[in-house]
């Protein structure tokens, strides 16, 4: 058996600033004499109390990234990180709201550090990112406009999906249907959170309100059998998060976390670390997971990396990349 580290991965859910290293963020607060103590625990981890003060931490924690530079410097860390375990394409969510707030001319420079950052790493260790714009929930469907209009602004090989993450609790997909027809228009291929709190009415209202290929969890929909049925039959992907679901609380162990039951249902189901740092985790301790609760092995894995690659917003030309990369390792 390969050791889990060297599984070549595609992973499609991934929060840049959420993957930030605790010490990163304590060095930066540190370099620019801003007290974050409140974010962090004993353990010198990110303390949060549920998922509405997670978000709270994640946003303090954003506001020392404060220029190009720093997300730069974030990049590096973080591909750096997941490259040493296995990942070989990344598709990582980013907010023009932390990144100049939505001015275009800022994103624009935010942006080209962000891709300057991976154009290195891959030239160092071969992983391949890519870009999804995502406007934040809770932030309300006039800011996401903006957003939106930062992701046509950028639409291309490199910024090639939009999404929406935050506080699922708060408005309705439909809300930020214009935001989406933006993105649609853009060419971006389209994903939402959904199905992580607001249980399989709100899997099924982004998925009809806004028209995505991806839902972002998703997992809820195991409450609903014959979405999950529709979800199969129309190939929606589901971009699962387990880990992140059992430390957030949304299942309350890896046992009784619904990745299993939906696949052997027909879904196309993928695994990704979301905010690997909040959640404690990494893409290697994900697979190790799914290993011992379900019996994954490597063919599994090379299966569900494939349904990954297939489902990756990227062009074909990278998607080909991707796939040789998956296959050379099998
Ligand atoms: O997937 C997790 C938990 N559910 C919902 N949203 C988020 C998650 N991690 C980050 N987010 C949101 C959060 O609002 O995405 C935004 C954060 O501000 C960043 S997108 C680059
Ligand atoms: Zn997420």
């Amino acid at each position: 058996m390969t050791a889990t580290a060297d599984i070549p991965k595609v992973e499609l859910h991934l929060h840049l600033e959420g993957a930030a290293p605790p010490a990163f963020i304590r060095g930066l607060a540190a370099e620019k004499g801003v007290d974050l103590s409140g974010i962090f625990g004993a353990d010198g981890g990110y303390a949060y109390t549920g998922f509405v003060d997670f978000l709270r931490v994640y946003e303090a924690a954003c506001t020392v990234l404060t220029g190009p530079q720093e997300f730069y410097r974030l990049t590096k860390a973080v591909l750096e990180q997941s490259a040493s375990h296995g990942v070989v394409y990344s598709e990582t969510f980013l907010s023009p709201d932390f990144c100049g707030n939505c001015d275009i001319v800022a994103w624009r420079e935010y942006l080209a550090a962000i891709r300057q950052a991976a154009d290195e790493a891959e030239a160092a260790d071969g992983i391949i990112l890519r870009g999804i714009i995502t406007p934040i929930r809770h932030f309300g469907p006039e800011q996401a406009k903006l957003a939106a209009a930062c992701a046509q602004d950028t639409a291309g090989d490199w910024i090639c999906g939009f999404g929406i993450g935050g506080d699922e609790m708060q408005g309705k997909p439909k809300d930020f249907r214009y935001a989406f027809d933006m993105a649609r228009e853009a060419g971006l291929g389209l994903t939402a959170h959904a199905g992580e709190w607001g249980g399989a009415v709100s899997v099924r209202d982004a998925w009809r309100d806004l028209e995505v290929a991806r839902i972002g969890h998703g997992v809820q929909a195991i409450e609903d059998m014959a979405l999950v049925q529709a979800l199969a039959d129309a190939g929606v992907v589901l971009e699962c998060c387990p880990g992140s679901n059992v430390k957030l609380g949304v299942f309350d162990s890896w046992k009784n976390h619904p990745i299993e039951r939906l696949r052997a249902e027909g879904v196309k189901v993928t695994v990704s670390t979301d905010d690997p740092p909040f959640f404690h985790t990494t893409m290697s301790s994900e697979y190790e997971h799914l290993a011992e609760e379900f019996g994954w092995d490597e063919a599994r894995f090379a299966e569900i990396n494939r349904t990954a690659a297939e489902a990756a917003f990227c062009n074909e030309e990278t998607r080909a990349r991707v796939l040789k990369k998956l296959e050379t390792a099998a």
